[in-house]
């Protein structure tokens, strides 16, 4: 069959944790998972057409003239629960005009399957992974087999009514994947706000996390790459992509360390030229460790922090002690790494002078970068349960169904207005950036006239940037829903 994958752009929402500067200029990243999906369905025999219109700045217009080329027999999407409705909106038009069933997958269609397949553009999904499931669909779809009792697969029956086939929920051996389909994105089109090399691109050595953190949405079913599986991958970005530049996009990238240990270990002896950075925990990584990442390439950590508060940290199950920040990013700048702290504002128990706190001691600890996000009830997440019990309404399966408008959601948790958060969050970005040695170590670090360009636009957009409560919502936000 031939598959055409889209990856739509999209714009900022209102119930983001992020600032819409954040979103906005974070990264431009491959998408991944698609990648995922597009070697796993070439592996089956199928004939691939992967589409980022967000790298590429496409309009649907524009979009859609690549795929009457193609010819495709399905138009497959991924769109995560925040962008549900703006990919519906590609979704329509395309499906309008290629005329071929759309078939729907990825986290938001695991968690609200029924809501998905409510609206009439999306005929299939496929519930959890897709790895087996997928192409034995596709294959009876193709030869006109009954697929109706496939596991992992979701249809709508000949009264249109929507039928749940739930998975096998097996865990398949992350090693057994084909690597993404790299050779189906513009490679040289992505970057992250700090990144210095091209190519770049992210990976994923791991997926899932076996951490309990209440605010975090992602699925607990923790697997792992062993080490040669992944330097393949690394050798073959190298050679075929040009990639110069890696993300390691893993929950927690430095376990389990003799596992990742090995995994520089293999850099260095391919003499593989390349810098990257990862996510971490700070209670993961010690002296010896950060040596030998620094040895084998990292140049950059992103550290969950959150909070300089113990008892915030402790309402959120986090498991860290502010202290041991301290060191952890003492010891990433002895070998050269640089740091970025992710922090919070509105977790349980946050006031505003817990924020003022932990942005002080943000600036005490010598890192290079911050990233702050207001708490939010993420799809799934125990704070999601909180709000439903207080709302009584299952917000998020309401809006993938097109019955609640985007707006900001109730944090029950915290005695803090919309307002004041968002206010705090800027303040925080405020009081961390514009300092003399933040911006004299920026400018001693440029490597690029483009990074150079990037850091003065978002500095301006920080500066001038209005209350987001403000904003008036865009089309897609609202059309759905009169
Ligand atoms: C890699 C990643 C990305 C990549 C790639 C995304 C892509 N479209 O390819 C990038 C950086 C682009 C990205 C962007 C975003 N992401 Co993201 N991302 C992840 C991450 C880190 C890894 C997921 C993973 O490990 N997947 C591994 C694969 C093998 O498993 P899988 O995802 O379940 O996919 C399998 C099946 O679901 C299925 N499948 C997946 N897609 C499709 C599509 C089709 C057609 C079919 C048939 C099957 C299928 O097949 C796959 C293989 O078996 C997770 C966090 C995490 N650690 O889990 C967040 C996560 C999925 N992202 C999330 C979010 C919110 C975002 C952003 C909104 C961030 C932002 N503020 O911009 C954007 C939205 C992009 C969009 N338009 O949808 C949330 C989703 C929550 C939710 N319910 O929506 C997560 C859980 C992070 C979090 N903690 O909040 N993301």
């Amino acid at each position: 069959m031939k598959v055409a994958l889209i990856f739509p752009t999209y714009a900022h929402k209102i119930f983001t944790e992020n600032l819409s500067t954040v979103d906005e200029e974070f990264c431009v990243a491959p998408p991944i998972i698609l990648a995922y999906v597009a070697a796993i369905l070439e592996k089956h025999g199928h004939a691939v057409m992967l589409l980022d219109a967000k790298a590429l700045t496409l309009s649907k217009e524009e979009a859609l003239k690549r795929f009457v080329a193609f010819e495709p027999d399905i138009l497959g999407f991924r769109a995560e629960t925040y962008y549900f409705h703006e990919a519906l909106d590609w979704i329509r038009y395309l499906k309008a005009h290629l005329g071929v069933p759309v078939i729907a997958g990825g986290i938001n269609l695991t968690l609200y399957p029924l809501e998905v397949l409510s609206h009439p553009e999306i005929d299939y999904g496929i519930i959890g992974e897709a790895f087996e499931s997928l192409p034995r669909f596709l294959s009876a779809l193709e030869n006109g087999d009954d697929y109706s009792r496939l596991s992992g697969v979701a249809y709508k029956d000949d009264e249109n009514k929507v039928v749940i086939n739930p998975p096998e929920h097996k865990v398949y051996d992350f090693d057994l994947y084909p690597y993404p389909a790299r050779h189906l994105l513009p490679n040289d089109k992505y970057y992250s706000f700090v990144s210095q090399r091209k190519n770049f691109t992210i990976m994923l050595t791991s997926t899932g996390c076996p951490y309990g953190c209440l605010f975090c949405a992602i699925p607990f079913s923790y697997r792992v790459r062993t080490p040669e599986n992944v330097v393949d991958e690394i050798e073959v970005c190298y050679q075929d992509f040009g990639v110069r530049e890696i993300d390691f996009f893993d929950a927690v990238l430095f376990m389990p360390r003799e596992r990742i240990r090995e995994i520089f270990r293999l850099i260095q002896r391919r003499k593989l030229d390349i810098e990257w950075s990862a996510r971490s925990r700070i209670d993961v990584v010690d002296e010896q460790l950060l040596k030998e990442a620094a040895r084998a390439g990292c140049r950059q950590i992103y550290y969950g922090i959150e909070s300089a508060d113990q008892q915030i940290l402790d309402s959120v199950k986090k498991g860290i002690q502010p202290k041991a920040v301290i060191e952890t990013i003492k010891i990433s700048k002895k070998f050269g790494i640089r740091t970025m702290g992710f922090f919070m504002v509105g977790n349980p128990g946050e006031t505003k002078e817990s924020v003022r706190k932990t942005i002080e001691f943000s600036k005490t600890l010598g890192l290079d970068f911050i990233q702050v996000s207001r708490t939010i009830p993420k799809p799934g997440t125990e704070l999601d349960n909180a709000m439903m019990k207080v709302s009584m309404r299952d917000y998020w399966r309401m809006h993938v169904q097109g019955e609640e408008i985007a707006h900001r959601l109730p944090t029950p948790w915290v005695n803090l207005t919309e307002q004041e958060k968002e206010s705090l969050a800027k303040e925080f970005y405020i009081k961390f950036y514009f300092r003399p040695r933040i911006i004299a170590q920026r400018i001693l670090q440029l490597r690029s006239w483009e990074e150079f360009i990037r850091y003065i636009r978002v500095a301006l957009k920080i500066i001038f940037q209005k209350s987001e409560l403000s904003l008036r919502r865009t089309g897609s936000e609202i059309k759905n829903y009169e």
